[in-house]
């Protein structure tokens, strides 16, 4: 589905051909599971040294590595809140990954950046809620950085596409 520059697939992450992708980390950015194991598989052993030299990151906030064996150019690590029921900051701080993310993507002179579904999988936010966070901080950031040209959010299964294709289509 297009909207705009905004595109939604089903698929793996590590294939995309876009300026950087972004990986939905924990705060030791030393790798794990889910996306950040397959994207640290993808990338090879280089990104896990690059990434011992960051000293981390909190959550809400965004760090940029090179992308080694990737297509993508670059990695921006952004980590994700964990669900606690929702009155932790968690949507404030979801929100945040996707701006900060944007943000870092942009100031390196990305065009284009693709997304996974941050904090829906071992975090456990809720995927609706979580869906139309990110529909909403990407369009109001495609906004104001016109040289932003592309974000694609890239999902892993069925149900997660088609939770994006309606907060798409819902206006978040
Ligand atoms: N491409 C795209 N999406 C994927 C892929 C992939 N290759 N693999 C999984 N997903 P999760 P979180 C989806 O658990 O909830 C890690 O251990 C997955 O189906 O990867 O932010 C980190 O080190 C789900 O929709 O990330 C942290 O400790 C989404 O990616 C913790 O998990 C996010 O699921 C972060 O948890």
């Amino acid at each position: 589905m297009r909207t705009g520059a905004i595109e939604v697939v089903q698929g793996d992450i590590t294939k995309e051909k876009v300026d950087a992708i972004v990986n939905a980390a924990n705060t030791s950015l030393l790798g794990g599971g889910g996306v950040d194991g397959a994207i640290h598989r993808a990338a090879g052993p280089e990104l896990v040294a690059e990434c011992r030299t960051l000293g981390g990151c909190p959550t809400g906030e965004a760090k940029i590595t090179r992308g080694y064996r990737l297509p993508a150019r670059w990695v921006i690590h952004t980590v994700g809140p964990v669900w606690h029921g929702g009155k932790h900051h968690e949507d404030e701080l979801l929100a945040s990954c996707y701006r900060r993310s944007l943000e870092v993507a942009v100031e390196n002179g990305a065009r284009s950046v693709a997304f996974p579904a941050i904090s829906t999988g071992a975090y456990g936010f809720p995927l609706e809620g979580a869906t139309r966070i990110a529909v909403r901080e990407v369009r109001a950031f495609l906004e104001k950085n016109p040289a932003l040209g592309k974000v694609v959010f890239v999902c892993f299964d069925r149900y997660t596409h088609d939770c994006y294709t309606r907060a798409l289509a819902e206006g978040a």
